[in-house]
C-alpha cells in the first residue's frame, strides 16, 4: 500500500532532498509550506519534483492549521524540517525563533497525540544543542550546552519529542544532525556564502572579497543528500529513538575556503590576525576573503565533531560524500548558476 508522508520545511535544503528520495521509494509526499509573497518553490523545481508533490498550507505558529493538515492526511510518517534555522538571526529574533523552533514542535506533537497517534514523527534536531561541547566527539549521551536561542529552542523541541515518546507511546525520533550542506544550501550559511561569492569572483563578475566572521570555527560537514536517508531509516525501526548523524571529521572555515579555492585555480594563504586577516591567492596576490568583525556572533560554537557509531550500528549507515567532494560539488554548481545568470 502506498505510504503517505508529510514534510514540513519542504521548500528548504533538506525538504527537497527528502521529498525526492521518498518519491523514488513510491511515497505520496505532502509538502507543507507557508505562503509567501514570492515564489519559494525554486529548489523543488530545480530538483524536478515540484509537480509530483501535493502541497498543503502550513504555518508552525498556527495550531489550527497544523491540526487540519494532520486530520486531513493522517500520514504514516511526519518529518518536521521546518524551522527558523539560521543561528545568527536567532540572536536578533530570539522570541520568534523560540516560538517556531520550540513551541511549534509542541503544537505538532500535541496534534499527533490527539488526531493521529499512529503517525511516526521525525524531529530535525541539531548539533547546535551541544554548543559549548562538553565532550569530544559528541554522541547521544554528551551533555547539552546550547550557545544560541536557536540551539536552546531546538533543545526544548528535542526533549518534547523524547517526552511524547515516553509519556504517550508515540513513535518519535530525534535526529541530532551535524552541519550538512549542498548546492541547495541557503546563501546566508557560511559554506554557500563562500561558494556563491567565489563563483562570481572566478567569473570576474565582481571584485570585492568575500566578507566573513569567525574563520576559526570548525564544523563536521556532511552532504544533505546523504543525511536524508537516515531520517527515513530512523522511522523504519521497531521503536523511536535519538541518533547522532555526522561524518566524524571536522574542518575550519579556512580549510573550506582553501578547498573551494582550489577548484577556482587559487592557492589561498591567510595573512594577518583577527579582524585584519585576509585570504590571498598566492599566485596573483588577489584578495579573496576579508574578515568583518560585525559578522562575529555574540556567543560562538567553536568546534563540533560528531560520533555517529550508534547510527552506524543500528541503522547500518556510513556517509558517502567526503569533504573535498562536497566543496567541489558546491562550487561547481554555483559557477554553472553564475554563468547562466541565475545566482
Ligand atoms: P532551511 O533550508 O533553512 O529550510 C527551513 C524551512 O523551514 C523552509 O522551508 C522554511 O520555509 C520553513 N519554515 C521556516 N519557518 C517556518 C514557519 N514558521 N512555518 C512553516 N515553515 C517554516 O533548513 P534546512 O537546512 O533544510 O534544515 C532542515 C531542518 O534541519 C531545520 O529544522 C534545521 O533547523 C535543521 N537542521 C539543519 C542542519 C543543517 O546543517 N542544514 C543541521 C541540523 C539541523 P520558507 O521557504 O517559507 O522560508
Ligand atoms: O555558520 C562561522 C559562524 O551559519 C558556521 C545551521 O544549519 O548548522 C548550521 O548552523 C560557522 C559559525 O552554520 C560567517 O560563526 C564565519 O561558527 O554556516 P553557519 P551554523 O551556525 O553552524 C547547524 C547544525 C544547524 O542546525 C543550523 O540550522 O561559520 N562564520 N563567517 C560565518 N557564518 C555565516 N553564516 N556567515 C559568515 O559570514
Amino acid at each position: 500500500m502506498t505510504k503517505t508522508a508529510i514534510i514540513t520545511g519542504i521548500t528548504g535544503q533538506d525538504g527537497g532532498y527528502l521529498a525526492k528520495m521518498l518519491l523514488e521509494k513510491g511515497y505520496k509526499v505532502i509538502g507543507a509550506y507557508r505562503r509567501g509573497a514570492t515564489d519559494t518553490f525554486g529548489k523543488l523545481k530545480e530538483h524536478g519534483i515540484f509537480n509530483q508533490i501535493e502541497m498543503v498550507e502550513f504555518e508552525l505558529l498556527e495550531f489550527t492549521n497544523i491540526c487540519r493538515a494532520i486530520t486531513k492526511y493522517k500520514p504514516d510518517e511526519f518529518y518536521n524540517l521546518a524551522a527558523q534555522s539560521f543561528v545568527g538571526l536567532s540572536f536578533e529574533e530570539p522570541i520568534y525563533t523560540t516560538q517556531v523552533d520550540g513551541i511549534g514542535v509542541l503544537y505538532i506533537l500535541e496534534a499527533l497525540r490527539q488526531f493521529s497517534p499512529e503517525t511516526r514523527f521525525y524531529q530535525a534536531s541539531t548539533s547546535e544543542m551541544f554548543g559549548f561541547a562538553q565532550e569530544v566527539p559528541q554522541r547521544e549521551t554528551t551533555p547539552f550546552y546550547p550557545r544560541s536561542p536557536y540551539g536552546i529552542a531546538k533543545l526544548m523541541a528535542h526533549w518534547m519529542t523524547t517526552n511524547y515518546r515516553e509519556s504517550f507511546n508515540l513513535y518519535t525520533c530525534s535526529g541530532i544532525l551535524f552541519n550538512h550542506e549542498s548546492p541547495f544550501r541557503g546563501r546566508e550559511f557560511v559554506t554557500r556564502k563562500i561558494t556563491s561569492h567565489f563563483a562570481h569572483l572566478f567569473l570576474g563578475q565582481i571584485d570585492e572579497p568575500c566578507e566573513l566572521g569567525n574563520l576559526n570555527a570548525k564544523r563536521d560537514w556532511g552532504f544533505a543528500g546523504d543525511y536524508v536517508e537516515l531520517m527515513w531509516e530512523m522511522l523504519q525501526q521497531k521503536k523511536g529513538d535519538t541518533y547522532v548523524i555526522s561524518t566524524g571529521k571536522t574542518y575550519s572555515i579556512r580549510e573550506f575556503i582553501f578547498e573551494v579555492g582550489k577548484t577556482c585555480g587559487w592557492d589561498i594563504e591567510f595573512k594577518g590576525e583577527s579582524e585584519h586577516e585576509i585570504g590571498v591567492d598566492k599566485k596573483s596576490g588577489r584578495i579573496l576573503v576579508r574578515v568583518n568583525p560585525k559578522l562575529y556572533r555574540p556567543a560562538e560554537v567553536e568546534q563540533l565533531l560528531g560520533d555517529s557509531s550508534k547510527a552506524k550500528e543500528k541503522l547500518g549507515w556510513t556517509p558517502k560524500v567526503k569533504f573535498a567532494e562536497l566543496c567541489k560539488m558546491m562550487i561547481d554548481a554555483d559557477i554553472v548558476r553564475a554563468e547562466q545568470g541565475v545566482l
